[in-house]
């Protein structure tokens, strides 16, 4: 039996993914034979409706100086962080006199926009190797974990929030009690914090089992937020979706009371009912559609394999080591995967090690079908790669099923 990390009950879990590695641990020719893995199985907790990893590997496993992942390689997100900083603006009346913190700010991809603003923000950002880079674009970053501390940390060298942001970081932290606490306190009477993370009602429906990796200790629902903001005095007033990483939900929290709860909450909760989100039944056939997914693209893979047809992947998306890892896709099946992030570049893939080519080189390869990892960037790459691929070239995607465009 497993105990939830937000209420303590038991739980069982109701997909098993067996071993995997780190998924941004790109691995070098030294370090091949030497990677980090751990049991990787996710479950259900019926008493507070949190979908949670049953194990995590250490945070300074996953975050530290040479993090593999950077914000701003997609244009669409940079436009999607501009639009989240402006409504922001508009809902709090930001100004000069405000102050608002981002937890997991990266590269700087939200904060630029309150810089250029002329509004004082502050990030909070555990990789050094991004935060270096959001600092480049005059972003002041504290390089620490956020946490109840840290709260207080910021409350004494600064001041309390008008606002505290985060997107896609929330969902991999397992300390969340002392992320609310730290949260109850730095925000000010009227603040708010709103999150973002990929949406469990998606993952589900879509079976896009690919947002399950070391990172994503949780899969969130307005369920799971609701009865966790109460456990702190604090309540979510608002929630809307979002199309990015394949279907995310921003959250909006407000201390208890001081807002009003906007009938977006009622109505997704209503929803996530009829959709059986609160009860371990709705999980049940979870691991059979993954299994599905894998046996149409193996069979695939091998077929285009016996035709001798060139195949390669398109981003190395921390997505795409739960992909590789549990199907078993070796560089046998997949050349190559091309990426735009230098850090990821020339090395492999954790625990499959396909070769990581610089994206310059996918325009030289000449593929006849691209394996887009990507999927949830799948707009923008189609788009830029439209002339490229239109000579016969294939994308398969896997999300919510196997597909040859
Ligand atoms: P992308 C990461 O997930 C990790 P990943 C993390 N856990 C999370 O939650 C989300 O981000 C926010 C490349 N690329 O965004 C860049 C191109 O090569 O799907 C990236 O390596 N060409 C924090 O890693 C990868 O693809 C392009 O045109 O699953 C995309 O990674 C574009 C647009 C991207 O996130
Ligand atoms: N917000 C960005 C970055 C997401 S990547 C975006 O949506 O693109 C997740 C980030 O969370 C990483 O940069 C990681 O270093 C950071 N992170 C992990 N745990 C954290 C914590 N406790 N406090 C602050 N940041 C954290």
């Amino acid at each position: 039996m497993n105990q939830c990390l937000i209420c303590e009950s038991e739980y069982q879990s109701f997909v098993d993914f067996g071993d995997m590695p780190i998924a941004n641990a790109f691995a070098t020719k030294e370090t091949l034979n030497d990677e980090y893995t751990f049991p990787m199985k996710v479950g259900f907790c019926e008493n507070c409706n949190m979908v949670q990893l049953v194990e995590q590997p250490d945070r300074e496993r996953m975050f530290h100086e040479n993090y593999a992942f950077f914000s701003s390689t997609s244009n669409y997100m940079k436009d999607h962080f501009k639009r989240f900083a402006n409504s922001v603006s508009k809902l709090q009346g930001l100004d000069k006199n405000s102050f608002v913190v981002e937890v997991g700010s990266n590269d700087g991809i939200m904060l630029q926009n309150f810089v250029t603003d002329n509004i004082p923000c502050l990030g909070v950002e555990p990789s050094k190797n991004v935060a270096e880079v959001a600092r480049k674009k005059g972003v002041e970053v504290i390089t620490e974990f956020f946490d109840q501390p840290l709260a207080e940390n910021i409350i004494a060298t600064h001041k309390k929030a008008d606002a505290i942001l985060s997107a896609n970081v929330m969902c991999h932290i397992p300390y969340m009690h002392s992320i609310y606490d730290g949260v109850k306190v730095l925000l000010k009477n009227d603040g708010v914090f709103i999150f973002e993370d990929p949406y469990l009602g998606e993952v589900i429906e879509k079976t896009s089992f690919d947002q399950i990796y070391d990172e994503h200790v949780f899969l969130f629902s307005a369920l799971s937020i609701s009865h966790l903001a109460n456990m702190h005095d604090l309540e979510l007033i608002d929630v809307e979706y979002q199309i990015t990483h394949g279907g995310s939900m921003r959250y909006t929290i407000a201390h208890k009371g001081a807002k009003k709860v906007s009938e977006n909450v009622t109505n997704l909760i209503k929803r996530e009912k009829k959709l059986g989100l609160d009860r371990a039944k709705a999980y049940s056939s979870f691991s059979d559609n993954v299994d599905q997914i894998k046996d149409d693209l193996i069979k695939l893979l091998k077929t285009l394999k016996n035709e001798e047809k060139k195949v390669v992947a398109y981003g190395a998306t921390s997505k795409s080591t739960t992909v590789t890892n549990y199907f078993g896709i070796t560089p046998d099946l997949v050349e190559c995967i091309y990426d735009t992030t230098p850090i990821k570049q020339n090395k492999f893939s954790p625990g499959m090690h396909i070769p990581v080519l610089p994206y310059e080189q996918f325009h030289e390869s000449d593929p006849d079908y691209v394996l887009l990892f990507a999927w949830n960037h799948a707009v923008e790459i189609m788009k830029k790669e439209e002339s490229y691929m239109s000579n016969g070239k294939h994308w398969i995607t896997y999300i919510p099923k196997v597909e040859i465009d």
